[in-house]
């Protein structure tokens, strides 16, 4: 394939490369259409995201008493977050324009306003077909669900042996063990695993809970997410927990852990999901688990701007330590911007630059074509700056870059031995 020599050749043909990449979404709340209630899709959802839960609230202040809110149905809900903040207000923060991306990527007209119509549209919609219609308006290959054993309707449906898709993979959230032990305890023990205290007996009966669940789900790796308090090592029950029974399973099974640090629960906890806040974590922690297991692999994404620097220079030092995606409140275009330039300016490819998080199906779309029009403008830059030495890329080359940034670059990390 020919070399590109002219800067704005270059510039359509990185434009062309993102748009037309292949993603892997490596972190979403998304379930199969069979897993009960739990796969959300529509407008309805969508409005009712809890991202704009709290931007309602933000907005209505003093008007709107959180019960009342919560009380009301869904349908209302998403009612009134449509009249606030889309018809009363400019829907310009991320999320509501996530809305207006997805409606109109969807073909649906936004200029009219019309609630009625749009909801009409998605009643007519049937989800064994449209699942994979959104995944390929969103381009992707796969995407990785959130599996925790520890929420009982979840567990049930691995019980019942519902069918999954192809487009949705699994990975094993484990929170409860590590952030809350007595709770992980009580759900292990209702199935059979009799783990009490915080000494060797509870550690083996941990891990072969896990080993139980690594077996059923075949997952690409553990997840969990840790407050910004997380220190390693440490005399916490989080760090005991880490040590004795994730490490050693994630080790066995050669899984990587996945660490999302930064999230303060429950900060507002009136807000329900909404009220969760960030606070900086300890990279320390990261660094001391990195470099004391180096036969074990990390995903890490950290949710405070603060954490981001010094992350990232972590992760030159740290073969076993592998980056990804601009977490919930980083999810802004201004942070994305500033996070992807910053990775990519010292990591090259070698990271995952986004996920989704997507927990209703159609922001798929949203956040993917949001997320490419920022891709594609970083490396754009980075390839013409390369252009003035001499260096001449092909269309290939970019595309190649292109998909190890959006999930090639994953898959390589999840398959190392
Ligand atoms: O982004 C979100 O929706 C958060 O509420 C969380 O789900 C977070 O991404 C997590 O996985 O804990
Ligand atoms: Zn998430």
């Amino acid at each position: 394939m020919s070399k590109l020599t002219d800067p704005s050749a270059l510039a359509r043909a990185v434009e062309k490369a993102v748009a037309e990449c292949t993603i892997t979404d490596i972190h979403t709340h998304l379930f199969p259409p069979a897993h009960d209630e739990l796969l959300l899709w529509g407008v309805d959802e969508l409005l009712t995201y809890h991202y704009l839960v709290a931007e309602l609230f933000a907005t209505n202040v003093g008007r709107l008493a959180y019960e009342n809110f919560w009380h009301m149905s869904k349908s209302d809900q998403a009612a009134l977050i449509w009249k606030t903040l889309f018809v009363e207000h400019g829907p310009i923060s991320e999320s509501q324009r996530g809305v207006l991306t997805t409606l109109r990527r969807l073909g649906l007209d936004v200029g009219n306003r019309d609630l009625g119509r749009i909801r009409k549209w998605f009643a007519e919609q049937n989800i064994d077909s449209y699942l994979p219609k959104v995944f390929e308006l969103a381009g992707l290959d796969y995407a990785v669900m959130t599996n925790d054993p520890f929420v009982p309707i979840e567990a049930q449906q691995w019980d019942d042996c519902k069918p999954g898709v192809d487009l949705l993979r699994t990975a094993l959230r484990i929170d409860p063990l590590i952030v809350n032990w007595p709770k992980a305890c009580e759900v292990m023990s209702e199935c059979g695993f009799e783990a009490e205290n915080l000494d060797e007996a509870g550690y083996a009966e941990a891990r072969r809970f896990l080993d139980s669940w690594v077996a059923r789900l075949n997952p690409l790796y553990m997840a969990a997410s840790l407050p910004p308090d997380f220190h390693f090592p440490a005399a916490a029950t989080m760090a005991s927990v880490v040590e004795n029974v994730v490490i050693p399973t994630a080790r066995q099974h050669n899984l990587p852990m996945a660490m999302m640090i930064g999230v303060r629960k429950r900060i507002n906890p009136a807000l329900g999901d909404a009220g969760d806040g960030v606070g900086t974590g300890d990279v320390t922690a990261v660094q001391n688990l990195c470099m004391k297991y180096p036969d074990v692999k990390f995903l890490v994404t950290m949710l405070s701007r603060v954490n981001q620097h010094e992350l990232t220079v972590l992760a030159r030092k740290c073969p076993n330590l592998h980056l990804f995606g601009c977490w919930w409140f980083c999810n802004n275009p201004s942070i994305i911007d500033e996070m992807t330039r910053q990775r990519i300016e010292m990591l090259g490819t070698a990271v995952t630059l986004q996920h989704s998080d997507a927990r209703v199906l159609d922001q798929l779309i949203y956040k993917w074509a949001h997320t490419r029009k920022i891709v594609a403008n970083v490396l754009t830059d980075k390839y013409t700056d390369i252009l003035a030495t001499g260096w001449q890329p092909t269309e290939a080359e970019i595309a190649r870059d292109a998909r190890d940034l959006l999930g090639g670059s994953f898959e390589d990390f999840i398959a190392a031995e």
